[in-house]
């Protein structure tokens, strides 16, 4: 494998950033996970657009045009001949000294990982998903943005450990409020009575572009609006289907949470067709992948 490290190539064992870096010392910088299909990188320019917002929101300005960037990540593909494949981009702080202070630190760092992801078992696709609703609370706007695609992923990894410790592979996390956020790296969503619901973004959960591209196939191949509202444990427990998005997950259904067998107990059929519909998408388009 070949790795992008600030302009420059190198083999997987050769790829190292400093232990001064701040994306280590401190989760000081951002992030992206991005898929390629059929020789193409799936809404490269949306994940671009978000890792820049991500960045004015902490105020770390990306040494780099985004066009560049784009081609950055697509001579990566390139040069590690993915076909599809799973590509982390990451800007960190960059290099600095043991105080927190993000000035003393010069430049940022740019890494670049063309490799594979598999989030859950492909069974989990055909059968859904067993769910638990965590103890640990998604990170509140006024604490640390969830908007924000941050390398300071610990509120999730936690709500992870215990959903794995509780024997599932997924956690449903709250905001302070109660209210259904997100998953631990997907965005939820609900069908109940023909319509499809999924908590706002202010609920706490992250732009997801795999979101956005259900809520359009929603209203494009379905005829049906996806309305963004509130939604509590009870909205699921008694939905009639319920699914996850997200770029490593793609769309998974959801089938039971806390005990409470979701609708059939078995995906359902708004759920599959999204997922038939996402699959020809994400092979029909794409920023190419070329040297
Ligand atoms: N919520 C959170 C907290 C995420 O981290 C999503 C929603 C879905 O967003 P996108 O834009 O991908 O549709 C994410 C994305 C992993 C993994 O290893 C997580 C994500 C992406 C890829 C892999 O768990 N998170």
């Amino acid at each position: 494998m070949k790795i992008y490290i600030d302009g420059k190539y190198y083999a997987e064992k050769a790829a190292k950033i400093s232990v001064f870096d701040h994306g280590l010392l401190y989760g000081d910088g951002v992030f992206e996970g991005i898929r390629a299909y059929n020789h193409r990188i799936f809404k490269l320019e949306e994940h671009i657009a978000r890792l820049y917002d991500s960045a004015k929101a902490i105020l770390l300005e990306i040494p780099m045009s985004p066009t560049r960037l784009m081609r950055a990540v697509s001579r990566t593909c390139w040069l590690n001949r993915v076909r599809d494949g799973y590509i982390r981009l990451v800007v960190t702080r960059g290099f600095g000294n043991l105080g927190l202070n993000p000035f003393n630190c010069k430049r940022p760092t740019i890494v670049i990982i063309a490799g594979k992801i598999e989030l859950y078992p492909p069974r989990m696709y055909r059968r859904g998903l067993d769910m638990i609703t965590v103890p640990t609370a998604r990170m509140p706007p006024s604490a640390l943005n969830p908007a924000i695609k941050s390398l300071n992923y610990l509120n999730n990894v936690l709500a992870k450990i215990e959903a794995i410790r509780g024997g599932v592979l997924e956690a449903v996390m709250l905001n302070t409020q109660g209210y259904v956020a997100e998953c631990t790296g997907d965005n939820l969503f609900i069908v109940h009575g023909g319509q499809i619901f999924t908590p706002p973004i202010s609920a706490g959960a992250l732009r997801g572009i795999t979101r956005q591209v259900v809520i359009e196939l929603a209203r494009e191949h379905l005829g049906v609006e996806v309305q963004e509202s509130n939604l509590t444990r009870h909205d699921i427990f008694t939905a009639d289907e319920c699914f996850l998005t997200g770029t490593g997950a793609e769309i998974i259904p959801g089938v039971k949470l806390d005990g409470r067998v979701i609708g059939t107990g078995k995906p359902g059929e708004i759920t599959r067709r999204l997922m038939r519909a996402f699959r020809d998408l994400t092979m029909q388009e794409g920023y190419p992948i070329r040297p």
